[in-house]
């Protein structure tokens, strides 16, 4: 045990917390009279939860924090930069040197054609940054009626009202009046999921000509830009198909709309690359990143635009931003995580060493019982959860509900793995060891071992 001692007991920590804490994406009451999880403390790979127990953090946080937790050079950068200059504002011709050092060093580690960048808080709000850049550009270029964005069911960009009409979660949209208009949705690439009996290459094929009846549909001069990310995180990790992307691009060209990757999960290591647009061979007209880009010590996110699109822009007073764009302690943080996914080669690690090494025992959980698929791309994962292995088949059980049931497992074997439905994803630190991905994969192990014989014991292993 951890000695705790800064702190108020975990009971009135729980008390005041249901008392005064609205949860994002929480049944707020039910939460409070279960009683909260504190946390208190982190290091590398593990959390420490206010009663001392550690977990291995198979999520890295929320996808972000790619480094692995307590690196006190950015806890010393911050510092710093709060003393010397702790805020000013970019938005009346001002500068400061760490959002001109950092936009300096996105722009060489971007694709060749990107060399701009506009800050934000979030993904969020760069996603909604992107909405408000693409129908300004096409405004520039005197097409104004080019403004819908074709964004894909079951994505994820963001919570705000614009950022959440991109993506493509019903539980959103059925709350608050969304999608906003001129954003609509094409089917996504889950293959394990919608693919049936197609094989992988002609369901990807289809699932990008999706996008091609879409614009068909709306009149190519009504369409801005199509947005997706390369790989989908909160969707449970979607691994397209390998003729997914190669279409995509051909359709986006020829029907001359701009092409938004969001880059908010798979940027800045995580697929092995330093950018998902790296590992699929896409070439973007802007990339939405975040997340990564401070490995969550500081919230920061922003728009990486081409060089085209930054000259069109750049033409007219564009009457947008954030008061924290480009803060300069946030600039500061980003700027030393980047350093340091160079320098230690974080990215390299990702690609020949680690990278494989998990995948390759990732991969082994197929051989599970309750396991219907691994699928792994850099260090992003899922495993689908099913009754019937030969079938791909889903559960009779309301959806998520075996979900939460292995979820439920995992905490008590102490790691933090997520469920989407009936999916169990990870999105660990860049940073394992060989020895933390072994005591990872025991531990998943564990809780599916757990969750099936309490699903035989309660005669859940049906199929639908
Ligand atoms: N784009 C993508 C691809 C994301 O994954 C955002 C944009 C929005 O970023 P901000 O910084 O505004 O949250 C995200 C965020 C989950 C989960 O449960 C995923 C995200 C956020 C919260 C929860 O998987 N992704």
């Amino acid at each position: 045990m951890n000695k705790i001692d800064n702190h108020l007991p975990t009971k009135e920590l729980q008390a005041l917390d249901a008392a005064h804490h609205m949860h994002p994406f929480t049944a707020n009451n039910e939460l409070a009279e279960k009683g909260v999880r504190v946390i208190t403390q982190a290091k590398g790979a593990f959390i420490t939860d206010s009663e001392g127990v550690e977990i291995l953090d198979a999520m890295a946080g929320l996808w972000c924090v790619n480094i692995g937790y307590g690196r006190k050079e950015l806890a010393d950068v911050a510092s710093a930069q709060m003393q010397q200059l702790p805020y000013y504002n970019t938005f009346f011709q001002t500068s400061h040197p760490p959002v001109i050092a950092l936009s300096a060093r996105l722009a060489e580690l971007a694709p060749a054609h990107m060399n701009n960048v506009f800050f934000a808080g979030s993904g969020s709000e760069a996603n909604d940054t992107n909405i408000r850049l693409v129908r300004h550009y096409w405004a520039l270029k005197d097409k104004p009626t080019k403004k819908t964005i074709i964004s894909r069911h079951n994505a994820y960009h963001g919570s705000s009202i614009g950022s959440a009409s991109l993506g493509g979660m019903q539980g959103m949209h059925a709350q608050g009046g969304m999608p906003i208009p001129d954003v609509t949705h094409i089917a996504q690439p889950y293959w394990y999921g919608e693919g049936g009996d197609m094989s992988l290459a002609e369901f990807g094929l289809e699932r990008a000509r999706a996008l091609e009846a879409e614009i068909d549909r709306l009149g190519e001069d009504n369409v801005a830009a199509f947005i997706a990310e390369p790989v989908q995180g909160a969707g449970a990790v979607i691994i397209p198909p390998e003729t997914y992307w190669p279409e995509i691009q051909r359709i986006c060209k020829e029907r001359n709309i701009l092409l938004i990757v969001d880059e908010v999960i798979c940027g800045f290591g995580r697929t092995g690359n330093w950018f998902g647009c790296e590992t699929f061979g896409i070439k973007a007209d802007i990339m939405t990143i975040a997340k990564g880009l401070s490995s969550g010590y500081m919230p920061i996110g922003g728009s990486l635009v081409s060089d085209d699109v930054a000259a069109v822009i750049g033409g007219d007073e564009f009457n947008h931003g954030y008061t924290y764009s480009g803060h300069p302690v946030a600039c500061a943080v980003a700027l030393e995580n980047l350093r340091i996914l160079d320098e230690e080669n974080i990215v390299g690690y990702v690609r020949d060493d680690i990278g494989p090494y998990l995948q390759k025992k990732w991969k082994a959980l197929a051989n599970h019982p309750l396991v219907g698929e691994a699928r792994i791309i850099g260090m992003m994962g899922a495993i689908e959860l099913t009754p019937d292995k030969a079938n791909r088949a889903a559960f009779a059980s309301e959806k998520g509900a075996v979900g939460l049931i292995c979820r439920e497992h995992c905490f008590a074997k102490n790691v933090i793995m997520r469920h989407v439905g009936d999916t169990m994803i990870i999105s660990p630190p860049l940073t394992l060891t060989h020895a933390e991905v072994d005591l990872l994969i025991e531990r998943a192990i564990q809780a599916l071992d757990a969750t099936l014989s309490q699903l035989e014991k309660e005669g859940l292993m049906k199929a639908v």
